[in-house]
């Protein structure tokens, strides 16, 4: 089932949480500086070998001090005003966040609303977006959660939800 609900994601005991990360997975703003100051240093020891993660795709390491065991980092596009292939990079991060979640055996996963921080996303299309592609993934989790931060992003995606229901 696809779940709603606001919160801080650096709280949630899930399998998975997903990080909005930028390409070089070394941290930085928003939810990732979150993840990174929860989780502890060890997350970014593990992060430096992997060298980096292409926009639309995604990597995983372990969550250490967090709740959650594992995080899986990827990385939204940055919005140019939706002619760079911005909708279907962002479609690729959900969806290749998923795929490894599965690889790896996880059953509850929460994502943010990647790329709708500072990397500009319209609010609504992202969201949009996202409930696409969990849709698609539903099945394969007990649980999907979009961890929003805000309460007008709670609203959203609850509206969203009905629509598509
Ligand atoms: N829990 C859940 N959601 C959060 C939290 C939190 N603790 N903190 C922020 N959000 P952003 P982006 C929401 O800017 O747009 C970083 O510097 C936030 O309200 O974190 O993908 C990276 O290193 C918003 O709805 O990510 C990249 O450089 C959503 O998370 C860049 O920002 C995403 O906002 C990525 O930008």
């Amino acid at each position: 089932m696809i779940s709603i609900i606001q919160a801080d994601i650096t709280k949630l005991d899930v399998d998975a949480i997903i990080n909005a990360a930028n390409t070089s997975l070394l941290g930085g703003g928003g939810v990732d500086g979150a993840i990174h100051r929860a989780a502890g240093p060890e997350l970014l020891q593990a992060c430096r070998p992997i060298g980096g993660c292409p926009t639309g795709e995604a990597r995983i390491t372990p969550g250490f001090n967090l709740p959650a065991k594992w995080v899986i980092h990827t990385v939204g596009p940055v919005w140019h005003g939706g002619s760079e292939n911005e909708p279907a990079l962002l479609a690729n991060a959900y969806r290749n966040s998923l795929e490894l979640a599965l690889q790896n055996q996880v059953k509850t996963v929460a994502f943010p609303a990647i790329s709708t921080g500072v990397y500009g996303f319209p609010k609504e299309k992202a969201a949009r977006t996202a409930l696409g592609i969990m849709r698609q993934y539903e099945q394969c989790f007990n649980k999907i959660i979009c961890c929003c931060f805000s309460a007008e992003d709670l609203q959203l995606y609850e509206r969203l939800l009905t629509e598509v229901d």
